[in-house]
C-alpha cells in the first residue's frame, strides 16, 4: 500500500499531484499543519517532523522531490522521468522557488505576534522570488513544458507556483502566467487542491507587502 501524509496546500501537494497523474491506489493521511507533525510516531516518518512523507515499497522517502523522481522512475509507462543535468536541474529548481516561498509564509502567516513580522525581510524574499520566475520565464521560450514535453519536473515547478503566487503575482511574467494556467487546468491537479472543508494555510489569494 502507498500512503502519503499531507497537508493542504504544502509541497506535500506536488506528490500528491504526481500520484494521481500516475493513477496509482493510494492512501492519503491528512494533517493538519500544526505541531502534530512532531508527534513521535510521524517522527518516526518523518526526521524533522514535514510534510510529505510517502510510504511505499517498504520504506518512507521524505523529500518532496526524491518522491517526484522516485515515482516517475518507478513507473516508466508513464514517460514522466525528469533526468539528465537539464531534467535534474529544472526538477530541483521548484526547491529554488520554494525556500523563498516558505520565507514568505513564515512572514506573512506563521510570525507572532504580527508585530515581529519583517517588511524588509518580505520585500527582500519577494524580490528574490521574482528573480526565480525571470529564470523560468526565460527557460519557458519556445517550450511548452519545462523539458519540452510534459514531466515530473512541471509538476513540481507548476506546485511551487501553486504556492508561490500567492506572494508574487505571475502577470509580469506572461509564458510562466500561461504555463502555469495550462499546468492548472490538468485533472491530476485539480484533484490534489484542498478539499471544499479543509482547512487553508493560505485564506488570501495574494499577500500584500506588509508594512511594520
Ligand atoms: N525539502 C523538503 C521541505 C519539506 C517542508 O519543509 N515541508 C513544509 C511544508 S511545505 C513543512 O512540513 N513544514 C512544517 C514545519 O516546518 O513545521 C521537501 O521538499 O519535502
Amino acid at each position: 500500500m502507498i500512503r502519503l501524509h499531507h497537508c493542504a496546500q504544502t509541497r506535500s501537494m506536488r506528490v500528491l499531484w504526481m500520484l494521481y497523474e500516475l493513477g496509482l491506489d493510494f492512501e492519503i493521511v491528512r494533517h493538519g499543519f500544526d505541531k502534530t507533525l512532531r508527534d513521535p510516531a510521524y517522527l518516526a516518518l518523518h526526521p524533522a517532523g514535514r510534510v510529505p512523507a510517502l510510504e511505499i515499497d517498504g520504506g518512507v522517502i521524505f523529500e518532496s522531490l526524491a518522491a517526484l523522481q522516485y515515482l516517475a522512475a518507478r513507473h516508466p509507462e508513464a514517460g514522466l522521468e525528469a533526468s539528465g543535468m537539464d531534467g535534474l536541474n529544472w526538477l530541483h529548481f521548484a526547491e529554488t522557488i520554494s525556500q523563498h516561498t516558505a520565507a514568505l509564509t513564515q512572514q506573512h502567516i506563521a510570525i507572532y505576534p504580527p508585530g515581529a513580522r519583517s517588511s524588509l525581510v518580505c520585500k527582500l524574499e519577494a524580490a528574490r522570488l521574482g528573480k526565480t520566475y525571470n529564470a523560468l520565464e526565460a527557460r519557458l521560450a519556445g517550450r511548452a513544458y519545462a523539458l519540452g514535453a510534459f514531466s515530473a519536473a512541471d509538476v513540481a515547478l507548476g506546485q511551487a507556483l501553486y504556492m508561490a503566487r500567492h506572494f508574487v503575482k505571475l502577470d509580469a511574467f506572461p509564458l510562466v502566467a500561461a504555463y502555469y494556467k495550462c499546468l492548472s487546468k490538468r485533472e491530476a491537479f485539480k484533484r490534489a487542491l484542498p478539499e471544499a472543508d479543509e482547512t487553508r494555510l493560505y485564506v488570501q489569494d495574494y499577500y500584500e507587502a506588509i508594512n511594520v
